[in-house]
């Protein structure tokens, strides 16, 4: 039998935690002859609803589930984890400036990128989900020199599926007909779904969903207020819908990329003109041993081009603002 996979979750008690833990336990996420080891995180406020929710993982009697740590100590969450997803982080709450998130977070970002760097494997792969992802994932890797840059990643996968369903629906095809579709740039509102380069059933999007219209007009701002929508009609955020977009962001992370590619925000080398030393969402793909590289040659019109320059133009600011207020 396989070892485990030791995988450390921050934020467990929260939503998403809810909904993550138990598709990892299940094997969902690295495969069925797979067991693995959980390292639960959260903050000491959230350790009674932890132990809830462990309690919860006992009794699903996971065949591949191996061991449940629970702790507010980062050494100790972080200790020889093959897989940290950070989920965890303090939401904006009212009368809070963007600034002030940044900063916040941005403490909390600096903390567990250094436990990371000092306990984890020198091969830990790391996932931010926590809000702002892609600023808080640049300061985790800022804050963890030993690991090399490659390992880090925010996720932008909900807003590839979110994407890819508007799409579908609007073309009257299943979702899997729906390929070639990249998020760019920051995981918010002012990302870019690239209808352009999208295929639906191997043709052009554009040439399927000929309205362009709707897609600049309505498909791309449902895209970036979808998390927002969901909140107006659920009365709480996207969760089981964001640990699914994890689940797919790993899976893709381990698996030989068939055609196409996938979006996850990686440091940014200036592919496609795309500003260096910020975590951008771009198109990857994975080859037969499992390296990622930013997938080459796609062509993006002015459009598109001003889209991303003005999504990227706001990972620059957060950057800025964030290592201000971090001295970093
Ligand atoms: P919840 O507020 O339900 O849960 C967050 C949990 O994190 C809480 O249990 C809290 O105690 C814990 N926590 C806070 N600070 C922590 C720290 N320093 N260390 C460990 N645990 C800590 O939020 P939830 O709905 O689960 O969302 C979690 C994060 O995901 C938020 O920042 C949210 O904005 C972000 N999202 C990111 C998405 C993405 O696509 N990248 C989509 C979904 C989601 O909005």
């Amino acid at each position: 039998k396989n070892p485990p996979i030791r995988v450390a979750v921050t934020g467990a008690a929260g939503n998403i935690g809810y909904a993550l833990l138990f598709r990892i336990a299940s094997g969902q996420m690295f495969g069925p002859d797979q067991p693995v080891a959980l390292n639960l995180i959260e903050i000491e406020p959230g350790m009674d609803a932890l132990k809830g929710v462990a309690m919860e993982l006992d009794d699903c009697a996971f065949p591949l589930l191996t061991e449940v740590v629970q702790t507010s100590d980062l050494s100790e969450g972080f200790k020889d984890v093959d897989w940290a997803l950070l989920v965890g982080s303090v939401p904006r709450k009212q009368g809070m400036e963007r600034a002030d998130l940044l900063g916040i977070n941005g403490k909390v970002f600096v903390g567990q990128g250094k436990a990371i760097n000092d306990h984890a494997k020198k091969s830990v792969r790391v996932v931010v989900v926590g809000n702002p992802c892609n600023t808080n994932c640049l300061i985790a890797m800022k804050s963890a020199p030993d690991i090399p840059d490659e390992q880090f990643f925010a996720m932008t996968r909900l807003d590839e599926n979110r994407a890819k369903t508007q799409l579908a629906q609007k073309a009257g095809v299943p979702v899997q007909e729906v390929t070639e579709l990249c998020v760019w740039g920051n995981h918010s509102p002012t990302m870019f779904p690239d209808f352009y380069n999208t295929k639906i059933s191997r043709q052009k999007a554009t040439d399927v969903i000929t309205d362009e219209d709707w897609l600049k007009n309505t498909f791309v701002p449902t895209v970036g207020k979808r998390g927002a929508a969901i909140i107006a009609a659920r009365g709480a955020s996207s969760a089981a819908s964001a640990a699914n977009a994890v689940v797919d962001t790993v899976c893709d992370l381990n698996t030989p990329t068939r055609g196409g590619f996938h979006s996850v925000c990686v440091l940014s080398k200036g592919e496609y003109d795309t500003p260096a030393g910020i975590i951008t969402s771009l198109p990857i793909k994975v080859d037969a041993v499992g390296n990622w590289r930013v997938v080459e040659g796609i062509q993006l019109n002015d459009y598109a081009k001003a889209q991303i320059k003005a999504s990227n133009d706001e990972l620059l600011e957060e950057r800025k603002v964030a290592f201000g207020q971090l001295g970093l």
